[in-house]
């Protein structure tokens, strides 16, 4: 089955990426054909339809008539996009008129370890190399101009869906790239808040690639910063920018977790592990551990953080152990953001921010308050604050001790 779906082609170029369609086309064939055996066809039939949508979808933006886009009074500047869990250089209050915001990501695709104790591995689909991809973030009514590039060395073809976008799919249907291709697209924000964006090449390999880590968010500030209800300025010192992952990690008969020689070639069998809808892994950027540790946030008493929580494909329920949401917006920014909230709720397909001001140092884990996968599936990241004990918070009166009966 393996040797089929990948049958060793070389550094690819426009005819072998068929291979995601012809990848689609194997598992018709071969993985998802015994599903269809064993279930109804309709499935397939569903896939084939939204694997060509992004073509129809495509058509309405190129074939029209429209005039040309109005860019008069727009500044161009260039945003570094940076690895999650950092944010991009950025301004909270914007300056100036609005911008034409230039970033470029690259697909590419990756041996990435998701457990190291299990040795859990997966062939990730990535923009710019990160699970998640690398958070954009801009203002309401500035333009965002994407350089979208496929490497050759891809085996894939790959497109991005903007939620925060309007048109096109989210501009899924203008952006398919193929290896060795680069496309550009541009598009205005205006919905602020904070947006899911995610690779969605149709059919089933749109769940394929989300749920190999292809994902990310972007921020779309109000023009004049972050409020809260009474129209007072909320500022942050820090962004911690955490993306949830669900992984289908195909196992063999052992219950190990198997290992493949190219993206893709797990194809058939990640669509066998996904139909369970249950995950082998929910983890916080890529990987169990990725913000633990070591590799934990770090945060001073008295800092302001924003913790931009993005998930692509399952519900998530982030809770600060030992803290909480002072702020949290999980629509838009133009609501009036919830506040002291103990857990939130980041829907499937969505990214919220929550706001929040350090008042004890310590350790403190971010978790999936389903806790199972915060403590099981690895859905947990820590921050580390610094700084001075207020015992008019808390004090442990007694330390534990026995005691008579
Ligand atoms: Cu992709």
């Amino acid at each position: 089955m393996t040797k089929f779906i990948n049958p060793g082609l070389a550094p690819t170029s426009r005819r072998n990426v068929l291979r995601g369609s012809l990848l689609a086309g194997a598992a018709a064939v071969s993985g998802a054909g015994a599903f269809a055996a064993r279930r109804t066809p309709q499935p397939l039939k569903a896939d084939a339809v939204s694997r060509n949508l992004h073509k129809a979808a495509a058509d309405g933006a190129t074939e029209s008539t429209a005039k040309p886009a109005d860019l008069s009074g727009y500044t161009r500047v260039k945003q570094e996009l940076v690895a999650p869990p950092f944010a991009p250089e950025h301004e909270q209050v914007a300056t100036g008129g609005p911008k034409i915001i230039e970033i470029t990501m690259v697909t590419e695709e990756r041996l990435m370890v998701v457990d190291e104790d299990t040795g859990a591995s997966v062939w990730a689909l990535t923009y710019n190399g990160s699970v998640p991809g690398p958070l954009i973030i801009c203002h309401e009514g500035d333009m965002v101009e994407l350089t979208l590039r496929n490497p050759e060395s891809s085996m894939m073809e790959h497109n991005i869906d903007f939620h925060a976008s309007t048109g096109a799919l989210g501009g899924g249907g203008l952006t398919h790239v193929y290896p060795g291709e680069e496309c550009v697209l541009r598009w205005k924000a205006t919905k602020p808040g904070c947006f899911t964006y995610h690779c969605a090449p149709g059919g089933a390999m749109i769940p394929y690639h989300v749920t190999h880590g292809m994902n990310g968010a972007i921020m779309v500030l109000p023009r004049d910063g972050l409020k809260d209800a009474e129209g007072n300025p909320l500022r942050y010192d820090s962004i911690a920018y955490i993306g949830e992952q669900d992984y289908y990690l195909p196992m063999d008969e052992n219950g190990d977790y198997k290992s493949y020689d190219a993206a893709g070639d797990d194809y058939a069998d990640s669509l066998e592990a996904m139909r369970t809808l249950v995950p082998t892994h929910q983890v916080f950027n890529g990987a169990v551990g990725a913000l633990t540790g070591e590799n934990a946030l770090k945060a001073k008493v008295g800092e302001t953080v924003l913790m931009v929580h993005n998930s692509c494909n399952v519900d998530s329920r982030p809770h600060l152990i030992g803290g909480h949401g002072n702020y949290v917006w999980e629509s838009s920014f133009t609501d009036q953001p919830l506040t002291g909230m103990e857990t939130w709720f980041v829907r499937g397909g969505s990214a919220a921010a929550a706001m929040y001001t350090f008042e004890q140092p310590g350790v403190y884990a971010y978790v999936n308050h389903n806790l199972i996968i915060g403590a099981m599936l690895g859905g947990t990241a820590h921050f580390v604050v610094e700084g001075e004990w207020d015992n008019n918070l808390m004090e442990q009166v007694v330390a534990p001790r026995p005691f008579a009966t």
